[in-house]
């Protein structure tokens, strides 16, 4: 209880602060967007909204300019359940990739998902 009294004002901080130094996005046309949104189309992003090492990974989403669903695991969802089973725990942030050939890859630890997210939009 009191965990959750302390850690409650601590999220809304989180998120006002996120709110105000957002990043900005990089600014481009139609098609080079679609180019990029091609890049991310299997990919979502389990999330807690006040989550730090979420926020940290939103914030690398904007500032790369990517379209990436959000999937709240607290939400009226099978999020939460779908993570644990198919992921194997239940631990946020976690990048769901699914390949072309269907394959699905779960991938864990903010750093990892910001530098994979990274490297998308570096040219080759
Ligand atoms: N080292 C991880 C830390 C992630 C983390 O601690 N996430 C918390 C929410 S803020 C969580 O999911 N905790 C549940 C658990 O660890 O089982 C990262 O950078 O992604």
């Amino acid at each position: 209880m009191l965990m959750k009294a302390i850690r409650w004002p601590i999220g809304q901080l989180i998120l006002l602060l996120n709110v105000i130094f957002s990043p900005s996005s990089p600014k481009r046309t139609a098609d080079e967007q679609a180019t990029f949104d091609a890049k991310t189309q299997g990919l979502s992003l389990y999330q807690l909204p006040s989550c730090p090492f979420c926020v940290k990974v939103r914030r690398a989403i904007k500032r790369e300019g990517l379209t990436i669903e959000l999937r709240n695991i607290n939400g009226q969802n099978d999020f939460s359940e779908e993570l644990t089973r198919e992921g194997g725990k239940r631990k946020v942030p976690c990048l769901r990739i699914e390949k072309q050939a269907g394959q699905v890859q779960w991938l864990y630890e903010s750093n990892d998902i910001v530098s994979y997210l990274e490297a998308l939009t570096k040219p080759k």
